[in-house]
């Protein structure tokens, strides 16, 4: 049952090949549905980068309530390691998009884990309690250990729910260990959303599911922190391909609107997306919701 995870091979200093958390995740999932290979994964498979040290490792899935579940794990000896992690329910779903994108050098990792809301928690309070109420606490467990990150793109925290873990750490193996713990609680809980997840049968609120999915698909398809690299390790129409038809596939299918019907603040002066990854600039030096997961803001943001 291996689909291939478990090359690379190799760990960057006391750090840990990020196959393990899939593997973890791929199993989780069978344990409770199955998973069927997804369209992308054939032509994704095989990613070569222009040099022969870097790895890469592409699988998606789908499953009953699932549209899409993918990873991509990219590896350079004794340089990086890549984990780019997501799952998308169904449109006939609301529920939350899962979410692990790790940036790993020797010296430091850059993580965002996250059940990202579909709807905006400052703007859609019952979509806040319906899914975060319960699991606020998963905030207190690692907030220590995982401590928030710093000042960030202020455009993410819309996507990001209250309980996100934000944070750049030293790439240390207790680091990674605590990690690795984080991305299984999260997980589960994920999984646990997905079981108890019920068809939404009014096609007015599939269809708003849907457009918002489209929405957050548009926005990392545009402005995703990994893009730049991307590009430098197989090229830009390569790494367009793999963006638009393997992490965020569905971009071209689930809507028809574009980035600036979505973002308009990004329309420059000729009319085309500015290149800016931030109109706003960063923000929020420390963790910015309450225990209720109320956004709070802070002095400096
Ligand atoms: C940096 N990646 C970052 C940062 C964030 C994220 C928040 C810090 C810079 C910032 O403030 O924007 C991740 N941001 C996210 C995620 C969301 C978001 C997941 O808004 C979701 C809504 N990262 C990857 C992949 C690569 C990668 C696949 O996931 C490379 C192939 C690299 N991320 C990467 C690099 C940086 C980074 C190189 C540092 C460079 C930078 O800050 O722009």
């Amino acid at each position: 049952m291996s689909f291939g995870v478990g090359g690379g091979g190799g760990s960057l200093g006391a750090g840990l090949p990020y196959q393990k958390f899939v593997s973890f995740a791929l199993e989780e999932t069978r344990l409770r549905t199955t998973l069927t290979p997804h369209p992308s994964q054939d032509k994704f498979k095989f990613i070569k980068s222009s040099d022969d040290n870097t790895v890469f490792n592409a699988l998606s899935f789908s499953a009953p309530k699932i549209r899409l579940l993918r990873s991509l794990t990219i590896e350079k000896k004794n340089s990086f390691q890549v984990l780019d992690f997501a799952a998308f329910s169904e449109p006939e779903y609301d529920l939350p998009i899962f979410c692990a994108n790790v940036f790993t050098t020797t010296a430091q990792s850059i993580v965002v884990l996250d059940l990202n809301p579909l709807y905006d928690t400052t703007v859609h309070k019952d979509y806040k309690d319906k899914y975060y109420k319960n699991i606020m606490p998963l905030v207190q467990k690692y907030s220590e250990l995982l401590p928030w990150g710093g000042k960030i793109t202020s455009e993410s925290l819309r996507f990001f729910s209250p309980i996100v873990i934000w944070t750049i750490f030293e790439s240390t193996e207790h680091n990674h260990h605590v990690l690795h713990s984080a991305f299984m609680d999260y997980y589960k809980v994920w999984l646990e959303f997905i079981d108890q997840a019920i068809k939404e049968n009014n096609q007015v609120t599939v269809a708003q599911n849907r457009e918002q999915q489209h929405k957050y698909l548009t926005w990392r398809t545009e402005k995703d922190p990994g893009y730049p690299l991307l590009k430098k390790l197989i090229g830009e129409s390569r790494a367009e391909d793999l963006v638009k038809e393997f992490l965020f596939e569905g971009v071209n299918l689930l809507g028809t609107k574009s980035f600036l019907d979505y973002f308009p603040e990004y329309t420059s002066d000729d009319g085309s997306i500015n290149k800016k990854r931030s109109m706003i600039g960063k923000s929020f030096e420390t963790r910015p919701w309450n225990a209720n997961g109320e956004l709070i803001g802070n002095a400096e943001s």
